[in-house]
C-alpha cells in the first residue's frame, strides 16, 4: 500500500540530487488543457457572482453578474487568485521534515526550505503521521478541527472535506467558537437566549418605515456587506441607499458611535460620536444612567420582559461601589462631552430607535460586556420586538435585513456520515475534547494547563500534529511571535491551500488545492435573502498539480481503506446534482418549482426564488412572552444572570460592568509607553488574507509596497511623519513595516492596519523579527477576553509608530519559497516578491 517510505524516499532524493526531484515542469497542465475558446463562464465567490471571460483557456476578464446591482470592486482581484506568484503549485515537504520526520528541527519552520514531492509521497507522509500520532499519543494530540473562510460552494467545502476524512480515520481535538464573535456568541445566549450575531434581522422596509433614530454602534456595514459567507447578492445596498435619502431629508437620524469616520458614515452622510477606543462600556452605562435618572426608561417593559434590573441598578447608580455611572463620570473616560451623552439618551428615548451593533468591540478584553450592555440599553428603551426598534448584532453581515425568500434551502457536503465510526477512537486521557478556538496557541504552549470557559474547566492536551485546510492561522491568530515559538512544539503541521500563505511556510507538508474557479460547484445566491441558486462553473483547468480538496481527501482515505465511504460512491458532478435535486424536491413541497438539474446546469445556471414576507426580530417574544420565551433560564432578557454570577468569574460578574482592559489608549493602562490604539479592522479591499496575494490588485492600495497604516494628521505631525512614509509600527510584542496614510477620518490616538495583511518576516522563523509587509497580528496580544468566553482580544492593542530608518528590506510575504519559485516559465515569480 505504501509506495515509498519517507526514509527510502529521502535516500532516493540524495542519490538523485534535489534538482532532479524538483525538476522543471516546462509544460504546466494549464497549457496542455488550454483549448481555443472565448467564452463567458458564470461562477460565484464570497465577493459575489460574476462572469469570467475565458480566451484560449485563460481567464482574462471579470464581469459582475447582471443581477447584482451593487457589485464590489474586489471582484477585480479574483482572477489573480488563480494567476499569481504565490500559488502553491506542487506538493511540498519542508526539507528537514523530509530528513527526520516528526523528529525534525522545528526551529527551521518559516525558513522556506521545501522540497517538491509527488502527490502519492505527500499523502503517504500525511497518512503515516495520522497513524503514528493516533497510536503513540491518541486523539488529543491531533488538532484538525480549525475552521475558516475557505471558499463558497455547497459541495467543495474545504472544512467539510477535512472533517469527513478525519472522522473516518480517528477522533481529534476539536475547537469551540470562532474569531468573529467569540465573546458575543457565548454571552448572548445567557442574556437574550440566542447567539444573535448570525441571525436574520428585522426587514429593512420596516426599519425604514418606523425608525426615527438608528444608532450604528461600532459597525461598518457599507464596507463589510461587500462580502458574504455564501455568494452575496448585494441587494441589501438598495436599502442602505434608501436610508441615505432619508438621512438627507431629515426623516431618520443616524449616529455612528465609532472612533473612526467609517465608510458607512461617509456613505450616509450621518453624524458621528467619536468616543475613545475601548470606552464603549462607560458611554453605554452613562446612557443607561441618564435614561434611569431622567425617568426615560420603560419600566413596564423591564418588568414584563426582563429580569435582574434591580440587581443592576445599585451598580449603575453607584450605591454598591460609590461611583454613579453618570454622564459626567463617563465623559472623562470616553472623551464624549457629558451633555452630548445626555442628549443622545434623550434622543434614543424620544421615538423608535434601532440599535445596530457590530462585532469589533466584542473582539476586545472583556468584550462580552459591550454585547450585554447593548441589550440592556435596548431593554430600557422598551422597543425590543417592535419594527424599527430594539437591538441587532448582525446588520453588517450576510445581507441581513433583506427579506428571506420562500425558496428551498440547500444543504451541503457533510463532514459527518451517519452510522460510521472512526478507525481510531482512542482515549483523551482526561484532557478536554475541545478548546476555545482563539486559545489554541496557548494550548500548544501549555499542555496540562486548566482554564475556565463558560462554566466549564478546559484542560489543554499536548498537541503534536495540526492540520489546516481552508483557513490561515498565520494571519488570523494574535501575537505572531508567541505563535512562532509555540509552533516549534508541534511535530508535524499539514497545510492545504492554494496560496503560499505564512501558514504554509510554517508547515511541514504543503498540499496544493484548487481554487473554486478551477472546479464545478453550486451555491445559494444571497445569504439571508436566499434569493436563488447559482451554478459555479469551472472557469479554467487546475493549474500545476493542484487538486480539489475532495480528491485529496478521497485519496487520503484510500490509504486506510475508506475511500468509498468518503465519496459515497458518487462522482463530483453527481454530488453537485444530488445537492441540487434535494433542493428541487424540497421546493416541490413548498410550491417552488425548479428546473431539472441538466436544464439548470447547462442552461441559465441561475434560478431565483419568490420573495418572502417582511419580518420583525423578537416580535414573537414581545407578543407572547409566555408561549415564545427566550432561550434563557428565565425565558426573559437577563440583565442580571444568575448562571453567570454563579460561575464566580471576577472578570465577568452577574451583570454588565466596566473593567479596564489590559491595555488602553487615552490615558489607560500601558498608554504611557505605547500611546496609539491599533485597530485591525476588516479590510475594505480584501476578505481577511484572501486577495492579498493578488499582486496587481494589492498594488492599488499599498504604500511603498507595504500594507497601509492609517493615522490622524495630528499624530503624524507629532512624529514628524508625512503621507507615504515608510514607518515602523511596534510594541513589546513585535514590529512591522507599513506605509503611512494620513487621514482626517482618524481621531488622534487611533491608528489602523487592516487584518489579513500577509506575514512577511525579515528573517523567516525568527521570533521578534521585523515583518516586512505589515501583519497587524505581530502586534496584537494572545489573551482571552475573559474566563467566560476566552475569545480573541485582537482589538486591545497599543503601539507606537516611527519613521523607518536604515536599509529598507524587501517584502518577503509573497511569491513562493526558494525551491518552488521560478520553476514554471508560465508564471515566473517576480524577483521583488520572492520569499526566502
Ligand atoms: N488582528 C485581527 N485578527 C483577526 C481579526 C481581526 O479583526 N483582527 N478577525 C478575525 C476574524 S473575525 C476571522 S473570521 C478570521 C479569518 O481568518 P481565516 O478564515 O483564516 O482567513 P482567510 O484569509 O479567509 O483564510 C482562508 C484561507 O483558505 C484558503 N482557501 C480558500 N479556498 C480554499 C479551498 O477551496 N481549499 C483550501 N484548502 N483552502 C482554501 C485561502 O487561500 C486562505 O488562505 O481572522 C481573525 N483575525
Ligand atoms: N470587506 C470585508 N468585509 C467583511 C470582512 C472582510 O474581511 N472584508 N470580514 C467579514 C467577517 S469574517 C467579519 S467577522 C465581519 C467583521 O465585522 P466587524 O467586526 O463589525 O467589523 P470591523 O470592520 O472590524 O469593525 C467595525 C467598526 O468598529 C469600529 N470600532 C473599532 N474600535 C471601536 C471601539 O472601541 N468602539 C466603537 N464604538 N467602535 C469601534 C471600527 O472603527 C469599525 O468601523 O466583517 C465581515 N465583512
Ligand atoms: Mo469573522
Amino acid at each position: 500500500m505504501i509506495s515509498v517510505s519517507r526514509r527510502g524516499f529521502l535516500g532516493g532524493m540524495l542519490a538523485g540530487g534535489a534538482a532532479a526531484l524538483i525538476g522543471p515542469s516546462l509544460l504546466g497542465r494549464a497549457v496542455q488543457a488550454a483549448e481555443a475558446q472565448d467564452k463567458l463562464v458564470l461562477s460565484g465567490s464570497h465577493w459575489g457572482a460574476f462572469r469570467a471571460r475565458v480566451v484560449e483557456g485563460r481567464w482574462v476578464e471579470t464581469r459582475p453578474f447582471e443581477h447584482d446591482k451593487h457589485p464590489t470592486e474586489m471582484l477585480q482581484g479574483l482572477r489573480e487568485v488563480v494567476y499569481n506568484p504565490s500559488r502553491v503549485r506542487y506538493p511540498m515537504v519542508r526539507l528537514d521534515w523530509l530528513r527526520q520526520g516528526h523528529l525534525s528541527d522545528t526551529r527551521e519552520r518559516g525558513q522556506n526550505r521545501f522540497v517538491r514531492v509527488t502527490w502519492s509521497q505527500a499523502l503517504d507522509f500525511f497518512y503515516h503521521e495520522l497513524e503514528r500520532v493516533q497510536k503513540t499519543h491518541g486523539p488529543s494530540a491531533l488538532y484538525a478541527g480549525h475552521s475558516g473562510w475557505q471558499s463558497v460552494g455547497k459541495f467543495h467545502s474545504a472544512g467539510a472535506m477535512l472533517g469527513r476524512a478525519m472522522n473516518l480515520h480517528g477522533t481529534y481535538l476539536a475547537k469551540a467558537g470562532d474569531y468573529s464573535t467569540g465573546a458575543a456568541q457565548v454571552i448572548l445566549p445567557h442574556v437574550a437566549g440566542a447567539m444573535e450575531v448570525y441571525e436574520q434581522q428585522t426587514s429593512w422596509p420596516l426599519v425604514l418605515e418606523h425608525s426615527k433614530t438608528i444608532v450604528i454602534w461600532g459597525s461598518d456595514p457599507i464596507k463589510n456587506l461587500q462580502v458574504g459567507w455564501l455568494v452575496p447578492d448585494h441587494g441589501v445596498y438598495d436599502y442602505w441607499a434608501q436610508l441615505k435619502e432619508k438621512v438627507a431629508r431629515g426623516e431618520i437620524r443616524v449616529i455612528s458611535v465609532d472612533p473612526v469616520k467609517s465608510k458607512t458614515q461617509k456613505f450616509l452622510g450621518c453624524e458621528q460620536l467619536a468616543l475613545n477606543p475601548q470606552t464603549d462600556l462607560p458611554l453605554m452605562l452613562a446612557l443607561a444612567h441618564t435614561l434611569h435618572s431622567e425617568g426615560l426608561h420603560d419600566a413596564r417593559f423591564l418588568k414584563e420582559y426582563t429580569t435582574g434590573y434591580d440587581k443592576f441598578l445599585p451598580y449603575l447608580l453607584g450605591t454598591s461601589d460609590g461611583q454613579p455611572k453618570s454622564a459626567d463620570w463617563a465623559a472623562a473616560i470616553c472623551g464624549v462631552p457629558a451633555d452630548t451623552i445626555r442628549e443622545l439618551a434623550r434622543t434614543m428615548a424620544s421615538g423608535r430607535t434601532q440599535l445596530i451593533g457590530g462585532w469589533c468591540v466584542q473582539r476586545m478584553h472583556h468584550g462580552e460586556q459591550y454585547a450585554w450592555m447593548l441589550v440592556v440599553l435596548a431593554a430600557m428603551l422598551g422597543q425590543i420586538g417592535l419594527p424599527g426598534g430594539g437591538f441587532g448584532f448582525g446588520w453588517h453581515y450576510n445581507g441581513a435585513g433583506t427579506i428571506t425568500s420562500n425558496g428551498p434551502v440547500m444543504s451541503g457536503f457533510s463532514s459527518v456520515i451517519p452510522g460510521t465510526k472512526p478507525l481510531h477512537d482512542g482515549d483523551f486521557k482526561g484532557y478536554s475534547k475541545f478548546i476555545p478556538v482563539a486559545r489554541f496557541v496557548d494550548c500548544i504552549l501549555n499542555p496540562g494547563k486548566t482554564i475556565d470557559f463558560n462554566g466549564q474547566k478546559i484542560t489543554y492536551p499536548a498537541m503534536k500534529m495540526a492540520v489546516f485546510c481552508g483557513n490561515n492561522p498565520f494571519h488570523h491568530q494574535q501575537d505572531r511571535n508567541k505563535m512562532i515559538a509555540a509552533w516549534r512544539r508541534l511535530e508535524t503541521v499539514v497545510s492545504i491551500d492554494h496560496q503560499w500563505t505564512a501558514s504554509c511556510r510554517f508547515a511541514d507538508i504543503v498540499l496544493p488545492a484548487t481554487t473554486t474557479y478551477e472546479r464545478d460547484d453550486l451555491e445559494q445566491w444571497g445569504s439571508h435573502a436566499n434569493a436563488g441558486i447559482l451554478a459555479m462553473h469551472k472557469i479554467v483547468e487546475p493549474l500545476f498539480e493542484a487538486r480539489d480538496d475532495y480528491d485529496i481527501f478521497a485519496d487520503l482515505c484510500r490509504r486506510f481503506g475508506r475511500e468509498a465511504e468518503f465519496t459515497g460512491g458518487k462522482s463530483k458532478l453527481e454530488w453537485i446534482q444530488s445537492i441540487y435535486d434535494d433542493a428541487r424536491l424540497q421546493g416541490r413541497g413548498i410550491g417552488v418549482r425548479l428546473p431539472r438539474f441538466s436544464q439548470f446546469w447547462h442552461g441559465e445556471g441561475f434560478v431565483s426564488f419568490p420573495a418572502g414576507e417582511p419580518w420583525v426580530r423578537h416580535a414573537a417574544f414581545r407578543q407572547e412572552p409566555d408561549l415564545e420565551p427566550l432561550g434563557t433560564p428565565s425565558g426573559l432578557i437577563e440583565i442580571y444572570s444568575k448562571t453567570i454570577a454563579d460561575f464566580g468569574y471576577a472578570d465577568c460578574p452577574g451583570h454588565p460592568v466596566w473593567i479596564e482592559p489590559y491595555e488602553r489608549s487615552h490615558g489607560g493602562p500601558g498608554s504611557q509607553q505605547f500611546p496609539l490604539h491599533l485597530q485591525s479592522c476588516h479590510p475594505d479591499k480584501r476578505l481577511h488574507s484572501q486577495l492579498c496575494s493578488s499582486d496587481d490588485y494589492r498594488a492599488s492600495y499599498t504604500v511603498q509596497g507595504r500594507e497601509p497604516l492609517y493615522m490622524s494628521p495630528a499624530d503624524a505631525r507629532a512624529r514628524g511623519l508625512k503621507d507615504g512614509d515608510l514607518v515602523r509600527v511596534f510594541n513589546g510584542r513585535g514590529q512591522v513595516l507599513a506605509g503611512l496614510v494620513v487621514s482626517e477620518d482618524y481621531a488622534p490616538g487611533v491608528v489602523r492596519i487592516h487584518e489579513g495583511a500577509w506575514y512577511g518576516p525579515q528573517e523567516g522563523g525568527k521570533v521578534g523579527t521585523l515583518c516586512t509587509y505589515g501583519d497587524p497580528n505581530v502586534l496584537t496580544a494572545d489573551i482571552g477576553a475573559s474566563s467566560l468566553s476566552q475569545a480573541t482580544t485582537a482589538h486591545t492593542a497599543l503601539v507606537e509608530v516611527a519613521r523607518f530608518e536604515g536599509e529598507i528590506p524587501a517584502v518577503t510575504a509573497f511569491g513562493a519559497p526558494e525551491s518552488a519559485a521560478g520553476i514554471d516559465p508560465m508564471f515566473p515569480a517576480r524577483e521583488a516578491s520572492l520569499g526566502g
